[in-house]
């Protein structure tokens, strides 16, 4: 059976993964900062697969080595990383941006993945076999708006996976992106603060994407033969044309 490590499984996406992972039989290290959110998920999943939970912020350097060099040993051996934790903090223009938001978005998105990343591969170069998913963004690939820092956050992340890639290549570990464009998590709550009215108003109007159909493409691309790397994926709403251009009613 193999073990995954999910960093943001207390919400969307994360959370999505997890529950698919564990209908499929894969064991699972939980990780975020809602340790009410991560004990339900673990009394959720663990008639159907062994689970542990990690508490830490990825933004705490000493906090994510020692989480993971304290993995019980049922949970030592990772054998797939989804870097998934990640968000956007305000939606203004970089003129009138915050500072924090942006030093925000920039520890969390594009630090905090490499932190929990460098904790991990060593074990995966050791062992010339492993698999990493770095959850990217379409604002990975198209800067729109008021996106200036979390897009570039993106962008970075997007540069990241392919850096990994390379430099894992000698090594045999399987490394990609899944970017997706709008989907209805806790986002946009985020983003906003808190208003959520503003928030699912970014999703009304049109079909936009759930967690699961996300976790649906993880799983696949986690379930392909080893000698199948899907590199680099980008996935929309229908709707959606581009960071932009979505067909609302
Ligand atoms: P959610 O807000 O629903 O989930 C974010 C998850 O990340 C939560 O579990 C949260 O857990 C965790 N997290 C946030 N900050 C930290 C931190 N400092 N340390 C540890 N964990 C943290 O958002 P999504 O599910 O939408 O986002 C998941 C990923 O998908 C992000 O990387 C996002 O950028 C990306 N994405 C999202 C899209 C969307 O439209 N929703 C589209 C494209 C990409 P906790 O608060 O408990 O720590
Ligand atoms: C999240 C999708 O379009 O809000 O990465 O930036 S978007």
């Amino acid at each position: 059976m193999k073990t995954a490590l999910i960093t943001g499984t207390t919400s969307g996406i994360g959370k999505a993964t997890a529950e698919r992972f564990a209908k499929e039989g894969i064991n699972l290290i939980l990780c975020g900062r809602r340790q009410e959110r991560l004990d339900e998920l673990q009394q959720a999943f663990q008639s159907q697969v062994k689970v542990h939970t990690l508490n830490f912020d990825v933004r705490d350097k000493e906090k994510v080595v020692q989480a993971i060099a304290g993995l019980p040993d049922d949970f030592k051996r990772i054998d797939i990383l989804i870097n998934n934790a990640g968000n956007a903090h305000g939606l203004d223009p970089i003129q009138t941006g915050n500072t924090d938001d942006w030093d925000a978005m920039l520890d969390i998105n594009v630090k905090g993945l490499l932190y929990v990343s460098k904790a991990i591969i060593p074990q995966m170069t050791d062992r010339k076999e492993g698999h990493i998913i770095n959850i990217g963004s379409t604002a990975g690939k198209e800067v729109y708006p008021n996106g200036n820092v979390y897009c570039a956050s993106k962008h970075a992340v997007d540069a990241i996976n392919q850096g990994m890639r390379i430099d894992l290549n000698k090594h045999n570990i399987k490394v990609g992106a899944v970017n997706p464009g709008m989907v209805h998590t806790e986002f946009s709550e985020v983003r906003f603060k808190g208003d959520t009215e503003r928030a699912d108003k970014v999703y009304q109007g049109f079909d936009v994407l759930k967690p699961e159909d996300i976790a649906d493409i993880i799983y696949f691309v986690v379930s392909r033969p080893y000698h199948v790397n899907i590199a680099d994926l980008v996935v929309m709403s229908t709707a959606q044309a581009s960071s932009t251009i979505i067909n609302k009613n």
